[in-house]
């Protein structure tokens, strides 16, 4: 068995649990935080057996997108000066990032 674990973006998040679950996989969703951006993502674990993790993945491929986010930095204005200003930087958030895991035990009570 293994532990697919999905970071997507919020947007995503509904459209993939409603397409893995039509799929009759077992997925848990947590609310989670991008350490880059301090912003939420949403991360799924999806519990398997090792011949459906590709199917697994072509669910993630097919509904999660790449998207640009634009965040605000504060920079100095010149090393002599203590006055900062703000420049907008450009980041690519990839569709999803996904880690699959081997599951030693996997036990429902
Ligand atoms: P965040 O940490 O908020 O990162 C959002 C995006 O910011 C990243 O997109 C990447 O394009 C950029 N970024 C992250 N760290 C950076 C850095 N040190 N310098 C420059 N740019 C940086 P993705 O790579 O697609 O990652 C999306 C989210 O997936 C991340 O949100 C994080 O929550 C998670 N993630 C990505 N790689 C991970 C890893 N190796 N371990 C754990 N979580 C990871």
């Amino acid at each position: 068995m293994k532990l697919v674990i999905a970071i997507v973006q919020d947007e995503d998040s509904q459209e993939l649990l409603d397409t893995l679950t039509e799929e009759n996989f077992r997925v848990t969703k947590l609310a989670t935080t991008g350490g880059f951006l301090k912003s939420g993502n949403t991360t799924f674990m999806i519990g398997v057996p090792k011949d459906d993790v590709p199917k697994v993945i072509r669910c993630i491929k097919q509904v999660c997108k790449s998207r640009e986010e634009t965040i605000t930095a504060p920079s100095l204005l010149n090393s002599t000066s203590p006055i900062y200003m703000s420049q907008t930087i450009d980041v690519s958030v990839g569709g999803a990032t996904i880690f699959v895991l081997d599951v030693d035990q996997f036990i429902r009570i």
